[in-house]
């Protein structure tokens, strides 16, 4: 027998929309979660109707990939208007998720990683050179030093090309192209269409920033195929342009591949900015964890340019990013559907093959049959020793199965590599009291997060063996 599930108010044409809001609405959903329970209902103007549930119990039973698949509606139905049938906003049953996926895993595989280090201590030392020069007095902002940061990074080691972020006040206008239209596919999906329709302006700008992020890419494209084999970088972009499926032996076409650059900018830089960004917060706001932190860049990097081996070996600092993804996960819900009608845990709630069940990662990470004292930073969760006792599908701050994230190697390896430098070259101090402001895009971010550092003590300069601009890229692995 099935059990009703709770829901706010539904309000005639908006339903739920003004339950969920505009500016915040992660942060409603889980204000709701609290209020109703692991398992609530919310209806959307056209008749969708989404279940958000944030216990363990309820998630385990939508990750299984038999009975449900990623579903892509709301705010990453909209953005296909610029990132197409990319890997993050393509249905599974698109022959181009498949192709791209068996096509790009070897470049995002733990083997590969080794080739992106020089091109991340790079981004980084620009980064922290800044830092160092702007002195102990400067107030850093950092959410916009670590966008900068992952931006540059993502396209320096995918596509071989620098957005010199930090050599610019204000950010490429690519980004600013991005996070626009970012904003306004969010929008778009908690409006009736009509509305979006009598927005004119809106609809301008938001065609416009497609336009300008698709000429990018296409620039790229076109660059890159005017290098011999011998001159062009072997990174992503080359893979994308030469390799083949191993399975149906198609190459991927240039539309394809424009969606997938813009796909991984998107993708790889505000999840990962997002998650330096709260693990910074959380290392000016727990000291005892600072300091073991410290100590063990000390004991790992001591004062040299770290090594891609030593950066397996930050163990502690790992656990740091873990426990900040526990709490804060950047990208914060995603979303399934049954292939066939369902019902959750065993025949207590129905659910329809249109409707859709939203994982709120947040909710989930503090469930409490999990997670003792939940809302308590504590990286030693993470341990080697009791983390295998944490149940599957407690932890999914980086989704599902065949639809989880393909850069999660990629951007651990980055933010332990970045969080390692900083904590071996500064002192992090807190220049005013800062009080925790999530502030939401499609990602979470520390808004207004701020930071003074100090130099702790002269660090070898990974200068000299750099590449030169636009030189050298790594090779993504064909395994
Ligand atoms: C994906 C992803 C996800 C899933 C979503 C859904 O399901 O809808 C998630 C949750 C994530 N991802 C998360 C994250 C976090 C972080 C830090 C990251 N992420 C990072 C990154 C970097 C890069 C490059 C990336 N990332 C990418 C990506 C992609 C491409 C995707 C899609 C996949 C498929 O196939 O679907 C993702 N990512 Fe991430």
């Amino acid at each position: 027998h099935s059990s009703s599930i709770p829901q706010p108010h539904v309000r005639p044409l908006v339903g739920n929309v003004p339950d969920v809001g505009f500016e915040t609405p992660l942060q409603n959903m889980m204000k709701l979660a609290r209020e109703l329970g692991p398992i609530f209902r919310l209806s959307f103007p056209g008749g969708r109707t989404a279940l958000v549930l944030s216990s363990h119990e309820l998630v385990a039973d939508v990750c299984d990939e038999s009975r449900f698949d990623k579903q892509v509606s709301g705010a990453l139905k909209q953005i296909r208007d610029f990132a197409g049938d990319g890997l993050f906003t393509a249905m599974t049953e698109e022959p181009n998720w498949g192709k791209a996926h068996r096509l790009l895993m070897p470049a995002f595989g733990p083997a590969a990683m080794r080739n992106y280090h020089d091109d991340m201590l790079d981004v980084a030392d620009q980064m922290f050179t800044r830092w160092e020069r702007f002195g102990p007095e400067a107030v850093l902002d950092v959410p916009d030093n670590m966008t900068r940061l992952t931006l540059d990074t993502i396209a320096l080691c995918g596509f071989g090309y620098r957005f010199n972020s930090f050599y610019q006040t204000e950010m490429h206008p690519f980004v600013e192209s991005m996070v626009r239209a970012l904003a306004e596919a969010g929008n778009r999906a908690r409006r009736v269409p009509l509305q979006t329709q009598l927005m004119l302006r809106t609809q301008r700008q938001f065609q416009a920033d497609i336009g300008y992020m698709h000429e990018v890419t296409r620039e790229l494209i076109a660059k890159r195929r005017t290098l011999t084999p011998e001159e062009a970088p072997r990174d992503l972009l080359s893979l994308m342009l030469d390799a083949k499926d191993p399975l149906t032996g198609e190459g991927l076409d240039e539309e394809n591949i424009r969606n997938q650059m813009v796909t991984f900018l998107i993708a790889g830089h505000e999840t990962t900015s997002g998650l330096l960004s709260f693990a910074t917060y959380f290392l000016l706001r727990h000291p005892e964890v600072l300091e073991k932190a410290h100590a063990e860049v000390d004991r790992v990097l001591g004062d040299e340019v770290p090594r891609f081996e030593q950066v397996g070996q930050l163990h502690y600092i790992d656990q740091i990013l873990r426990e900040s993804l526990r709490l804060w996960p950047t990208a914060p819900a995603f979303s399934v559907h049954p292939k066939a009608e369902e019902t959750l845990i065993a025949g207590t709630y129905p659910i329809r093959r249109e409707d859709t069940a939203v994982v709120l990662t947040t909710m989930l990470h503090r469930d409490p049959t999990v997670w003792k004292d939940p809302e308590r930073f504590d990286p030693d969760r993470f341990a080697p020793e009791v983390r295998d006792r944490i149940p599957p599908h407690a932890w999914k701050p980086f989704g599902n199965g065949q639809r989880s994230c393909i850069g999660r190697a990629f951007a651990l390896q980055e933010a332990t590599l970045v969080l390692a430098m900083m904590l071996q070259r500064f002192h992090l101090v807190e220049p005013a009291p800062y009080e925790l402001h999530v502030r939401e895009t499609l990602t979470l971010k520390p808004e207004g997060l701020k930071l003074r550092v100090r130099v702790r003590k002269p660090v070898s300069r990974p200068l000299a063996s750099r590449p030169t601009p636009g030189a050298a890229a790594p090779a993504p692995k064909q395994e």
